[in-house]
């Protein structure tokens, strides 16, 4: 009998383990994920699709960051086409840097100064900004095809700026991160260094487009560089070239993430990083619920470089990246951190910073693998803020219908930005790692309040 509850108990266990962490941003639409590590802490730098759209019609940037791979925490929006003063549109594949204590983000957008794509870069102190145009015009303002860049510092502290689409583009950056040291180049395309292209037959000595479209990845290993790009037009699939050199010549190395129509997108578009001794490969798919191609969202596949280098085949996943180390639930933490989440939002305010909205009666959110052990948690307490009705939160462990650890009554407050931290008793006894469930429960059908951060004592 004993044997029979722990086969069935175990069973439950990895049904309940075996949850979705792909898209792991659930509260909008994010594009294009960069990631960048810094002091121990991975950080990915998205574009943002607007709900309804119909075209790349996008406004600002987003940065999410986490140091477990699981849950994640929102940092909301550092920066934006307005702080572009020559930019009026089109907020598209980021990514950002750092070097001497200084992170510079670079963008494209569209300019009003020549009625076409540029890229521009903006500088912060902090990986999470702010963020302020480092020049107050583009740093390359070329034509249609000025998108997508791509920053590297080599060994030797040079760093290379590659971007474009169709054509590829690369520029050496003088230490500074905002000028050129020389002119732009353009990488010669052909079949041997990125693909044939699927539209063309391929004939002996004739010049064809080749398979790179767009989103180019620049980064090195082992003393090889690799180019990782989205490929062979629409719909796109991501494949890689390597080099010996930093700027080429480059040899086409195969498909990495295959087209797929499951993942729902016409684009794709990659950013691969080592943290903590794992490589992840970070992309996107439209396949958030409401999702597409003009509403895509960002997901992350763990992977092993083959012993000679070379990338193995990845396919898109629900599952992701299990969270890598455990998450300590002692202290205040932000209510946007989380690793599944159904229902809510984020806003950001300058007051507040960036807090959970739009919850309703049912909405949760999770966060993976929170050790409780030497916690003996007391009290649960939260800053909570209601303009009318209010509601609770019930905080369960492994399900949102698990054991309760605490239920906190939020009141109307007096305003949707009114503040107020609310203590409830938590109930002793729970110990070990659970998945923690924060479920929002009042009048069904309107917002019920906020929620900017909670705290376990
Ligand atoms: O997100 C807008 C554009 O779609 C990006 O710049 C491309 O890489 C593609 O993902």
């Amino acid at each position: 009998m004993n044997r029979i509850y722990t086969v069935v108990a175990l069973a439950l266990l990895s049904l309940m383990a075996a949850h979705a962490r792909n898209p792991f941003v659930q509260t909008c639409y994010t594009t294009d994920p960069a990631p960048m590590v810094h002091n121990d802490t991975l950080y990915v730098y998205t574009g943002h699709d607007e709900d309804n759209a119909d075209f790349f019609w996008m406004q600002e940037w987003r940065v999410y960051s986490t140091t477990d791979m699981a849950n994640w925490t929102d940092h909301g929006s550092p920066l934006a086409i307005e702080d572009f003063s020559w930019g009026d549109d089109r907020a598209w594949a980021p990514q950002c840097i750092e070097r001497d204590g200084k992170f510079y983000f670079y963008v494209p957008l569209h300019s009003r100064l020549t009625g076409a794509m540029a890229i521009g870069v903006a500088v912060g102190d902090s990986p999470t900004g702010p963020f302020k145009d480092a020049l107050g015009k583009p740093l390359a303002d070329g034509s249609w095809d000025y998108i997508d860049p791509t920053v590297f510092i080599d060994d030797d502290g040079q760093a290379y700026l590659y971007w474009g689409n169709p054509e590829l583009y690369y520029v050496k950056l003088n230490r500074d991160m905002i000028s050129f040291d020389g002119e732009v180049q353009r990488v010669p395309q052909s079949a041997e260094a990125f693909g044939p292209s699927k539209f063309v037959p391929m004939e002996a000595d004739k010049k064809y487009r080749s398979s790179y479209t767009e989103g180019p990845w620049f980064c090195k290993r082992d003393g090889k560089y690799y180019m990782i790009y989205a490929a062979g037009g629409i719909p796109e699939h991501i494949a890689y070239s390597m080099s010996d050199s930093p700027t080429g010549p480059w040899t086409y190395m195969g498909v990495i993430m295959p087209q797929s129509d499951s993942t729902r997108s016409f684009t794709n578009h990659s950013g691969v990083i080592d943290f903590k001794g794992k490589s992840y490969f970070f992309y996107h798919t439209g396949c958030l619920p409401g999702g597409g191609g003009f509403a895509r969202s960002i997901a992350v596949e763990p992977f092993t470089y083959n012993a000679d280098g070379t990338i193995p085949t990845i396919q898109p996943t629900e599952g992701g990246v299990k969270a890598i180390e455990c998450f300590n639930p002692a202290g205040r933490h932000e209510a946007e951190t989380m690793a599944w989440s159904e229902g809510v939002k984020t806003r950001q305010s300058d007051a507040t910073g960036v807090y959970l909205s739009d919850i309703h009666n049912g909405d949760y959110i999770m966060l993976e693998n929170v050790n409780f052990d030497g916690v003996r948690p007391k009290k649960f307490g939260a800053s909570v803020a209601s303009g009318r009705r209010g509601g609770t939160i019930e905080v369960r462990t492994d399900s949102v219908a698990g054991p309760v650890v605490a239920v906190l009554d939020v009141p109307a407050t007096g305003g949707w930005e009114k503040w107020r931290y609310l203590e409830t008793k938590a109930a002793e006894g729970v110990a070990g790692v659970h998945d923690l469930y924060f479920v929002f429960k009042g009048r069904k059908g309107p917002e019920l309040f906020n929620f900017d951060y909670w705290v376990i004592e």
